[in-house]
């Protein structure tokens, strides 16, 4: 299946609601009409946009229908498109050329880091590229053993220490058998939940300055994992991450299970960290790069 065909699929559930609802929206365009972009506002808060950056669209959209003199519903369709395409920024992709890099992947419990580990050890080992797994969730033991059956799963290297072990010294174990094995990339899973959120924050600074240090001309992409399911919370989360370590990239995970993709819009225009995978499922090949124009497209394609 195409990347095209798979995001189609993954976004199913908020073609029925989302799209279904925009397109109606769309269908009664007349011409300008007050009526229109407020059912417009309301339909892309429905669908989880938020109140925010839904009004910022269809404040852009007002203007556009305007300046160029928009009459029907194919025309208005392409107007929010690109306006919505814009509000997703660019995905700048991952930038990892040292070797070893790191990708540092950090988020709540149960948002889906570990398994979007999985899914990009099998990524990445598909190129050829030599991966190695760092169980850097020492929470509780069971995280790193479902992190190993990843690494068997995909071929790739793994580090453990035993549970209640400090994270930052598996971080710092991983970076020397890297080197050692002339490893290329280095992927650290961690823990979504401590006893209190001061120590998960200090414990991810910890294992961030280690990077830092060991590997000081290193690339590394720090990704936050965010659950499309859980709405405008994710926003809430980022913030707090943030402070532990410059985030880099959002992977949304979970698409497959909401009916409000619109979360994407939120997350990317309220951030400013562009999203650069989103989840559809959950094997290993259920991870799409995401692409702003593709994913808008799958979107409002189909009238
Ligand atoms: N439907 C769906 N489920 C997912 C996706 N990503 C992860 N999951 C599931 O979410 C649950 C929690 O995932 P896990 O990787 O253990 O989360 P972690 O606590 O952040 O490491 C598991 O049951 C995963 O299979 C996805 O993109 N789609
Ligand atoms: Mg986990």
């Amino acid at each position: 299946m195409g990347f095209f065909d798979k995001i189609r699929q993954g976004l199913s559930r908020t073609k029925e609601n989302m799209t279904a609802r925009l397109n109606s929206t769309i269908a009664s365009f007349t011409g300008e009409n007050e009526d229109f972009f407020e059912e417009l506002e309301e339909t892309l808060i429905l669908s989880d946009v938020g109140a925010e950056a839904s009004m910022e669209a269809v404040d852009r959209l007002r203007d556009t229908v305007e300046e160029r003199g928009l009459r029907g519903p194919d025309e208005v369709r392409a107007a929010l498109k690109e306006i919505l395409v814009d509000m997703l920024g660019k995905n700048t992709g991952m930038k990892l050329d040292s070797r070893p890099s790191v990708i540092l992947v950090v988020g709540v419990n149960g948002v889906g880091k570990t398994t979007t580990i999985g899914k990009l050890a099998k990524l990445y080992g598909g190129q050829g590229k030599k991966v190695l797994l760092a169980a850097g969730d020492t929470f509780r033991a069971a995280a790193a053993e479902q992190l190993g059956v990843w690494a068997e799963r995909t071929g790739a290297g793994f580090v453990r220490h035993e549970e209640g072990s400090d994270p930052a010294a598996v971080v710092f174990d991983s970076i020397s058998a890297a080197i050692a094995r002339g490893t290329e990339i280095i992927i650290v899973d961690t823990a979504g939940r401590l006893h209190n959120k001061s120590n998960l924050m200090n414990e991810l600074n910890k294992i961030s300055r280690v990077i830092d240090r060991e590997m000081p001309w290193g690339d590394r992409e720090t990704l936050l994992v965010l659950d499309a399911t859980t709405g405008q919370n994710g926003l809430l989360q980022a913030e707090e991450f943030a402070k532990s370590a410059p985030l880099t990239g959002i992977v949304l995970t979970k698409l497959d299970g909401t009916a409000k993709g619109g979360i994407v819009f939120a997350i990317a225009s309220k951030l400013g960290v562009p999203v650069k995978f989103v989840g559809v499922g959950e094997q290993a090949d259920d991870l799409i790069p995401f692409d702003p124009e593709e994913f808008t497209e799958a979107l409002l394609g189909d009238k």
